[in-house]
């Protein structure tokens, strides 16, 4: 080993005071994949607990009352993957969780409950289970519950972006709720009817459709499967798209659905982006390198970067993801290995 030469190792601790160290000595990371390791929060252990943060703290004290699912392997982050956050958020009914904006992107995954809303810079989002609700940076967001049960949703956010870049701003706005300022629906009739208002330009780089619904998700899936054959290794897997680019609903983050048919057994595949996963619906197993992942319904599970990931599907299965995909492929970092044969 160089450190075993007497004088290489003088060198080495004689510079440590200039804050200087030789490169030949590093112990840093030189090949693909994170620290992050393949975890699972089961809805049946983690409801519960959701439901009792609910009677210990209001949203008023907690501004958002949310469990957030940190990876076992990035302990003090607070981070699901290492650039990715989730966190399970529960409302009650008559509750507001007060207005505020940051620079970080968030989105929503809602898991269970009906009459919550987002509402996004003076636009009301009704959310239902199964929809993917966008809240673009810098806009203002709170949310409420005028329904009659808890909500629970999953959220995700690119913090880890803004952390690194020195870039995390957040502000308050003056009063809980904002004032409502257009119809609900909106967004949807503007950007999310596969039509855009003439001379529309972006003001900025999240898509400006607030609310994917998942009626119309499942449809499309479920079209697809009826008419063809599933990817060898994804199943038939969707992509949402931001309707002003084509690309990606975040500049960051890559947000997908995917139907795995009863019966599908995936190829192997890995990729370098990390994900976290939300079982829509049916049970199954996510063999993720070593770890085996048996999934139900509400289920939350994380498939690391450059992790081997083989799908399997006991009854039709409904996945919801999202991953760093956007920001590696804008980047030029993404790299994917889908594996041959069976
Ligand atoms: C946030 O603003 C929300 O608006 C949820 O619901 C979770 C986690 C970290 C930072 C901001 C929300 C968050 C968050």
């Amino acid at each position: 080993m160089a450190t075993s030469n007497p004088r290489r190792a003088q060198l080495s601790s004689d510079i440590s005071a200039l804050n200087m160290r030789p490169l030949w000595e590093r112990v840093m990371r030189l090949k693909p994949g994170t620290a992050a390791q393949p975890v699972i929060w089961r809805w049946s252990e983690v409801q519960p607990y959701l439901m009792r943060s609910a009677e210990l703290i209001t949203t008023r004290e907690a501004e958002r009352r949310v469990l957030m699912l940190e990876n076992p392997a990035l302990k003090g982050t607070t981070f699901a993957t290492t650039t990715l956050y989730a966190g399970l958020q529960v409302i009650l009914p008559g509750e507001i969780a007060r207005t505020h904006r940051h620079a970080p992107n968030a989105l929503r995954f809602i898991v269970e409950g009906e009459g919550a809303y987002t509402a996004v810079e003076g636009e009301r989002v009704t959310m239902r289970p199964g929809d993917f609700v966008t809240t673009p940076n810098w806009a203002w967001h709170d949310h409420g519950n005028l329904g009659s049960e808890p909500v629970v949703w999953l959220d995700g956010l690119d913090l880890a972006f803004a952390n690194l870049f020195g870039a995390h701003f957040r502000e308050e706005f003056p009063q809980e709720s904002q004032p409502v300022s257009r119809a609900e629906g909106d967004a949807g009739a503007r950007y999310g009817a596969n039509l855009l208002p003439v001379d529309y330009r972006p003001t900025g780089r999240a898509s400006p459709v607030l609310c994917y619904p998942y009626s119309r998700t499942r449809e499309a899936l479920e079209q697809l499967a009826r008419n063809g054959e599933p990817d060898a290794a994804h199943g038939f897997k969707l992509r949402y798209a931001n309707p002003v680019t084509g690309g990606h609903p975040f500049p960051t983050m890559a947000v997908f659905m995917q139907w795995l048919p009863k019966g599908f057994s995936g190829r192997r595949a890995r990729s370098t982006d990390g994900a976290v996963f939300c079982v829509v619906e049916g049970r199954g197993q996510a063999q993720v390198g070593e770890t085996r992942i048996d999934f139900a319904p509400h289920d939350v599970f994380v498939v690391p970067s450059w992790e081997y990931c083989q799908l399997k599907a006991e009854a039709d299965c409904v996945l919801f993801s999202y991953s760093d995909r956007a920001a590696q492929e804008a980047l030029g970092f993404w790299r994917e290995e889908t594996t041959q044969g069976a």
